[in-house]
């Protein structure tokens, strides 16, 4: 048994394309337990915290604004984060994500499906998924209080 958390983010382009129903009809079909969901304004400060690891890639500016809503006319900076649960949940959420480039993701993986890459070479795909249990706990933690959370 390795029940553990993870963070779902419906990302700016998923909220554009009105993905959000599938998304989360995709976690549920995968067996999935919901634990807390909210909308969230990403501001500059908990964009480059969440993306900490990649501060020093070349696309990292692109990345700020892609998930700020930039790129998708998202006023309000809000995107979709949701907490999943359940027993190898880190995996499983990715396995339902596919992989991070969408041109590598298997068709029928949510990127693999509806991710692309734009003209200018970003990487729109469709959700973030935490990626090993240290991430996950610490954008767990970022993005909600405890209380938040279904216990
Ligand atoms: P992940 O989202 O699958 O965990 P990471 O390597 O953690 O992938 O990268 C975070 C996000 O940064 C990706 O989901 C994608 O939006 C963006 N990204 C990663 N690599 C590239 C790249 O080579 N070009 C453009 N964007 C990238
Ligand atoms: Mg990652």
């Amino acid at each position: 048994m390795n029940k553990e958390r993870t963070l779902v983010l419906i990302k700016p382009d998923g909220l554009f394309r009105k993905l959000t129903g599938l998304v989360i009809d995709r976690l549920d079909a995968a067996g999935l337990e919901l634990a807390a969901a909210k909308m969230v304004t990403v501001s500059e400060s908990l964009a480059r915290e969440h993306y900490e690891a990649l501060k020093d890639k070349p696309f990292f500016p692109d990345l700020i604004r892609y998930i700020r809503g930039e790129f998708h006319g998202l006023k309000d900076h809000r995107v979709l984060a949701m907490v999943y649960r359940g027993e190898n949940a880190i995996r499983r959420v990715r396995d339902v994500a596919g992989a991070t480039n969408p041109e590598d993701a298997a068709p029928g993986t949510l990127r693999g499906s509806f991710g692309r890459i734009t003209t200018k070479g970003h990487f729109e795909n469709v959700i973030h998924a935490s990626s090993d249990p240290a991430d996950a706990e610490r954008e767990v933690k970022l993005w909600f209080r405890p209380e938040e959370i279904l216990p």
